[in-house]
């Protein structure tokens, strides 16, 4: 093993130890073509397991080593993860940014060692633009955007005067959770028929999607609200697995609006159970390892990726092929 690698290794699993990351994969063969250091935020999500074997299965096709740390919703951890990825001397550095801000020294860090980052599904809140090479992940502003269409189009069939919405957020200052919630706020904010509520945490978890809506359902009653607006789908089923069991006819008519497209979600769409899906895929690996290739090939590359996404709703043909979960 080169020397280099023998002092970069012994770093990293020093560093390793002494932040209590979840390691994942071995520290990579010498041989390997391309190393890439990826901290990933957690596995909070369905959203996030996918993500993570998105990531694992294109490294692999790539055949790239991916020294991969799970950071378990701490930002501490993924800030020494991307320092024990620097002490390494990885190719490329992907990270999932927990949330938006914090980040500067240590991509300052990394810039100085002249190691390439690319942001995986979520953005930072930066001024200096130059600390990341690119960013591969969805439109959140679009996906909410979406939901509030969806919720036009809805109003509008039903003839509705008044829908009071309440809004279950993901992590606070994250990016899905800010630009969410922005893009759908620009949609109706314009339109009297619409009232938000109120708007709580749920941290994209299914628990915490299940407190929300039991406290909820304790503030305002079965008939206190008509929307609810979920920023993903672990939340929007904890909600389930309350108003599910809850007596009340009233809240059969509530309408029910998520983000992800995970499969259970979109089988509940299918049942009736959920109105619309508005998707946002894991499926990031082949976009981010590609940029990898194509950034250790000196080639130019894109400040911003964005995947295709759509959405599926009640109002539109539920048994075309397409409609589909992750
Ligand atoms: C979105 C991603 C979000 C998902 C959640 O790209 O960051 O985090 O919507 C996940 O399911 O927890």
């Amino acid at each position: 093993m080169r020397t280099k690698a023998k002092t970069g290794l012994m770093l990293f699993l020093i560093l390793l130890l002494l932040t209590g990351c979840t390691k994942t994969q071995d520290p990579p063969a010498e041989n390997a073509s391309v190393v890439v250091g990826f901290s990933q935020l957690g596995s909070e999500s369905s959203w996030r397991i996918a993500n993570t074997a998105s990531m694992e299965q294109s490294a692999k096709e790539f055949g790239f080593s991916l020294m991969m740390e799970n950071a378990n919703q701490k930002q501490e951890k993924q800030i020494d993860a991307l320092r024990s990825f620097i002490a390494y001397r990885v190719d490329v550095i992907v990270f999932s940014p927990i949330v938006q801000t914090g980040w500067d020294n240590v991509l300052t860090e990394a810039k100085k060692a002249g190691i390439p980052v690319i942001l995986m599904d979520r953005m930072i809140k930066s001024q200096d633009e130059s600390l990341y090479t690119a960013y591969v992940g969805a439109d959140f502003y679009a996906e909410g955007r979406r939901a509030g269409e969806y919720l036009i189009r809805k109003a509008d069939t039903l003839g509705t005067d008044h829908l009071r919405i309440v809004e279950i957020c993901g992590t606070t200052d994250s990016t899905p959770m800010r630009d969410r919630q922005r893009g759908f706020m620009d949609v109706i904010r314009k339109d009297p028929r619409f009232e938000v509520i109120a708007s709580v945490n749920g941290d994209f978890l299914r628990s915490k999607g299940e407190e929300c809506m039991r406290e909820l359902l304790q503030q305002y009653g079965a008939d206190g609200f008509d929307v609810i607006f979920a920023h993903n789908d672990a939340m929007m089923l904890g909600a389930l697995d309350v108003l599910e069991h809850t007596d009340d006819p009233a809240i059969q008519s509530i309408i029910r609006i998520t983000v992800d497209g995970e499969k259970e979600v979109v089988e509940a769409l299918k049942a009736g159970r959920i109105n619309c899906v508005v998707q946002c895929t894991p499926h990031l690996g082949p976009f981010v390892m590609s940029l990898v290739k194509d950034i250790k090939e000196g080639k130019k590359v894109r400040k911003t990726y964005h995947p295709d996404e759509g959405v599926f709703s009640d109002l539109d043909d539920l048994t075309a092929p397409e409609v589909e979960g992750f």
